[in-house]
């Protein structure tokens, strides 16, 4: 099948790096369809780790002994990797984080000293809670103002929404560029550049992004990107915040203690360079390796591919859902979403249809999907969501549609 192949790779071969896709779940071949809330791994993720486990184990940036110095290299490479991957121009722009929420909180709180009362914070209506209760939390201290872009009913930003949300008093931007929920594609680009024609600064959170599409931060134009390496086939306990060198260079630390200083005495203490100024203590170091594995991995297929392989997934799974009857699918047609869809069966909670499909070894997710504000524009409490990613098959979707098929005799809706 044409869409079974991937840069002249089976995706049967891409299955065959991921030991998980060997079990069974409740007697079924496992059909992993909840990859925006993480991805699996493969065998080069678990090996690159393992591997530093075993042979390079040691701390960062504290020995001249030969494990410090392997360890030491083995994550400066990792903020390289990621550098290029992203297109920022050095690893100074790349710091470490624990995952996404962890990223933006560490901009929320070095920022707050530039806001004050009258100021305006602005991100938009869809946005996961990660990007949204750091900044209600910055707007709360600061007697700044949050304001919202509005989504339209095609599930898309208003492009007058943006215009109208950003204005000279706006200090700080930051929108989600795909929705986890409605998979909308938001141009970022258009929202980065209303925010800098006003002078303001922009963030994006790219959790849903950076795994599924090429991400170049130049040619976004953002100050700052935050995503999760867990969903792009790294290990948990990873993330990253690209800050533009000269902004995080005069931004405060979030963190303050060891491997963040350059000078400590008992009266004061001087910031290390970047990226290190903001990684304070001993970081992930088997994490980072982990994610630059998992850099490597999708560098070797290549992001156009990946980004054109998870839209055809979506197509197909759209018409095929669309069809299914008695359903209602959230956000924008296919074409102009990234490779997730969120949906309810009428007369099935999300939880239910959930659970029995997992009696089928199909795994989604049901629930609000940490953004409850927009569930309660959608005027639902949550949906079911099924998201894919390399790995997934039409015939997974085939199953997901006949399982789906099934849970409504089931439920006799
Ligand atoms: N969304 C989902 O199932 P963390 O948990 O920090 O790695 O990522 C947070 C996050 C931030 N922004 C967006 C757009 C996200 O989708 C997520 C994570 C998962 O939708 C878990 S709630």
């Amino acid at each position: 099948m044409m869409e079974a192949q991937l840069n002249g790779l089976e995706v049967d071969k891409i299955r065959s790096d991921f030991p998980i896709f060997g079990r069974l779940i409740n007697g079924k071949p496992l059909a992993y369809l909840d990859n925006s809330a993480t991805s699996q791994k493969p065998a080069q993720v678990i090996e690159a780790m393992s591997s530093y486990y075993r042979e390079h184990n040691s701390n960062v940036h504290r020995g001249v002994h030969r494990l410090s110095i392997e360890a030491t290299l083995a994550y400066e490479e990792a903020h390289k990797k990621t550098a290029h991957f992203i297109n920022a121009s050095s690893m100074e722009e790349i710091v470490f984080t624990k995952n996404t929420t962890e990223s933006i909180n560490l901009l929320a709180y070095s920022l707050m000293g530039l806001l004050k009362k009258g100021d305006e914070i602005v991100v938009t209506q869809m946005e996961h809670h990660s990007n949204l209760v750091p900044w209600q939390q910055a707007a709360r201290k600061t007697g700044a103002r949050l304001k919202f872009i509005e989504i339209g009913s095609n599930g898309e930003l208003k492009r007058e929404g943006i215009e109208s949300a950003i204005t000279k008093n706006t200090k700080i931007v930051s929108a989600i560029h795909v929705s986890n929920v409605l998979g909308t594609v938001n141009d970022v680009r258009h929202i980065g550049q209303i925010a800098h024609e006003n002078g303001a600064l922009f963030a994006i959170d790219a959790a849903q992004s950076v795994p599924h599409m090429p991400v170049d931060v130049g040619k976004l134009g953002c100050d700052f990107l935050a995503f999760s390496g867990h969903k792009m086939l790294g290990p948990t306990g990873i993330g990253v915040l690209f800050g533009k060198k000269d902004t995080l260079g005069s931004m405060e630390p979030f963190l303050y203690g060891g491997d963040m200083i350059r000078e400590v005495s008992f009266e004061e203490s001087r910031w290390n360079d970047l990226p290190w100024k903001f990684e304070a203590g001993t970081p992930n170091i088997a994490e980072a390796v982990g994610l630059g594995a998992a850099i490597d991995y999708l560098r070797g297929i290549g992001m156009d591919n990946i980004e054109s392989y998870g839209k055809s997934l979506v197509r197909y799974a759209y018409e095929k859902l669309s069809s299914a009857g008695n359903i209602e699918i959230y956000g924008p047609p296919p074409e102009k979403r990234s490779s997730l869809i969120s949906f309810n069966i009428k007369g099935m909670h999300a939880h239910d249809l959930a659970e029995l499909l997992n009696a089928e070894g199909i795994a989604i997710r049901g629930g609000h999907h940490c953004s409850m504000p927009l569930m309660h524009l959608l005027g639902i409490t949550g949906s079911a969501r099924a998201s894919f990613y390399l790995y997934n098959t039409r015939e997974e979707i085939d199953r997901l549609c006949e399982a789906i098929g099934k849970a409504k005799a089931v439920f006799k809706v």
